[in-house]
C-alpha cells in the first residue's frame, strides 16, 4: 500500500491546481478611494475567461467590508449618466469583461468601515451555481 502513496500524492498535486484555479483570471483590480461617509464605492478590474465554458457571474461578496455588492452598468440616456443593476455578467470562453469607469463596475454598498488608500479588499465573485468563481484582491487607490 505504501508504495502507492507517492503516486497518489503526485496525482493530487497535478490535478488539484486545475480544480482550484477556475477559469477566470483577474487583471488590475482596484477601488477608487471615496470620502469617509460614502455610502457606496466602485470596483474595477478586467476578467478573462480562459476556460472552455461560459462563466456567469451573478453576485459578489466582501462581507467584512460591505453589506452587499451589486453588478452595475453606467449608461448615458438623454444626456444623463445613470447606473443600472444587472443580474448576470456572462463571459464567454476566450473573452474578457472590462469593469471600468463609465461602464460595467462592481457597486460596493453599505461599507462597514471606510476603505483608505493602500487597503487590500478581498472580493469573491459568485457564479450562477453559487460557487466562488474567482477571488479578487482589490487595492484601494487615490481617486483619479
Ligand atoms: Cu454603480
Amino acid at each position: 500500500m505504501q508504495i502507492f502513496q507517492p503516486i497518489i500524492t503526485l496525482a493530487f498535486t497535478l490535478i488539484a491546481p486545475a480544480l482550484l484555479a477556475g477559469t477566470l483570471t483577474v487583471k488590475d483590480p482596484w477601488i477608487p478611494e471615496a470620502p469617509p461617509n460614502a455610502r457606496m464605492l466602485a470596483g474595477y478590474m478586467e476578467l478573462h475567461n480562459h476556460g472552455e465554458d461560459v462563466v456567469r457571474i451573478v453576485d459578489a461578496r466582501a462581507e467584512s467590508w460591505f453589506g452587499n455588492i451589486e453588478i452595475h452598468i453606467s449608461e448615458t440616456q438623454d444626456g444623463l449618466s445613470r447606473m443600472r443593476k444587472i443580474d448576470l455578467l456572462e463571459i464567454p470562453p476566450g473573452q474578457s469583461a472590462l469593469l471600468q469607469r463609465g461602464g460595467l463596475h462592481l457597486m460596493l454598498m453599505r461599507p462597514k468601515r471606510s476603505p483608505t488608500v493602500g487597503d487590500q479588499i478581498t472580493i469573491e465573485l459568485l457564479d450562477d451555481a453559487g460557487q466562488v468563481a474567482v477571488v479578487v484582491e482589490a487595492e484601494v487607490r487615490p481617486r483619479p
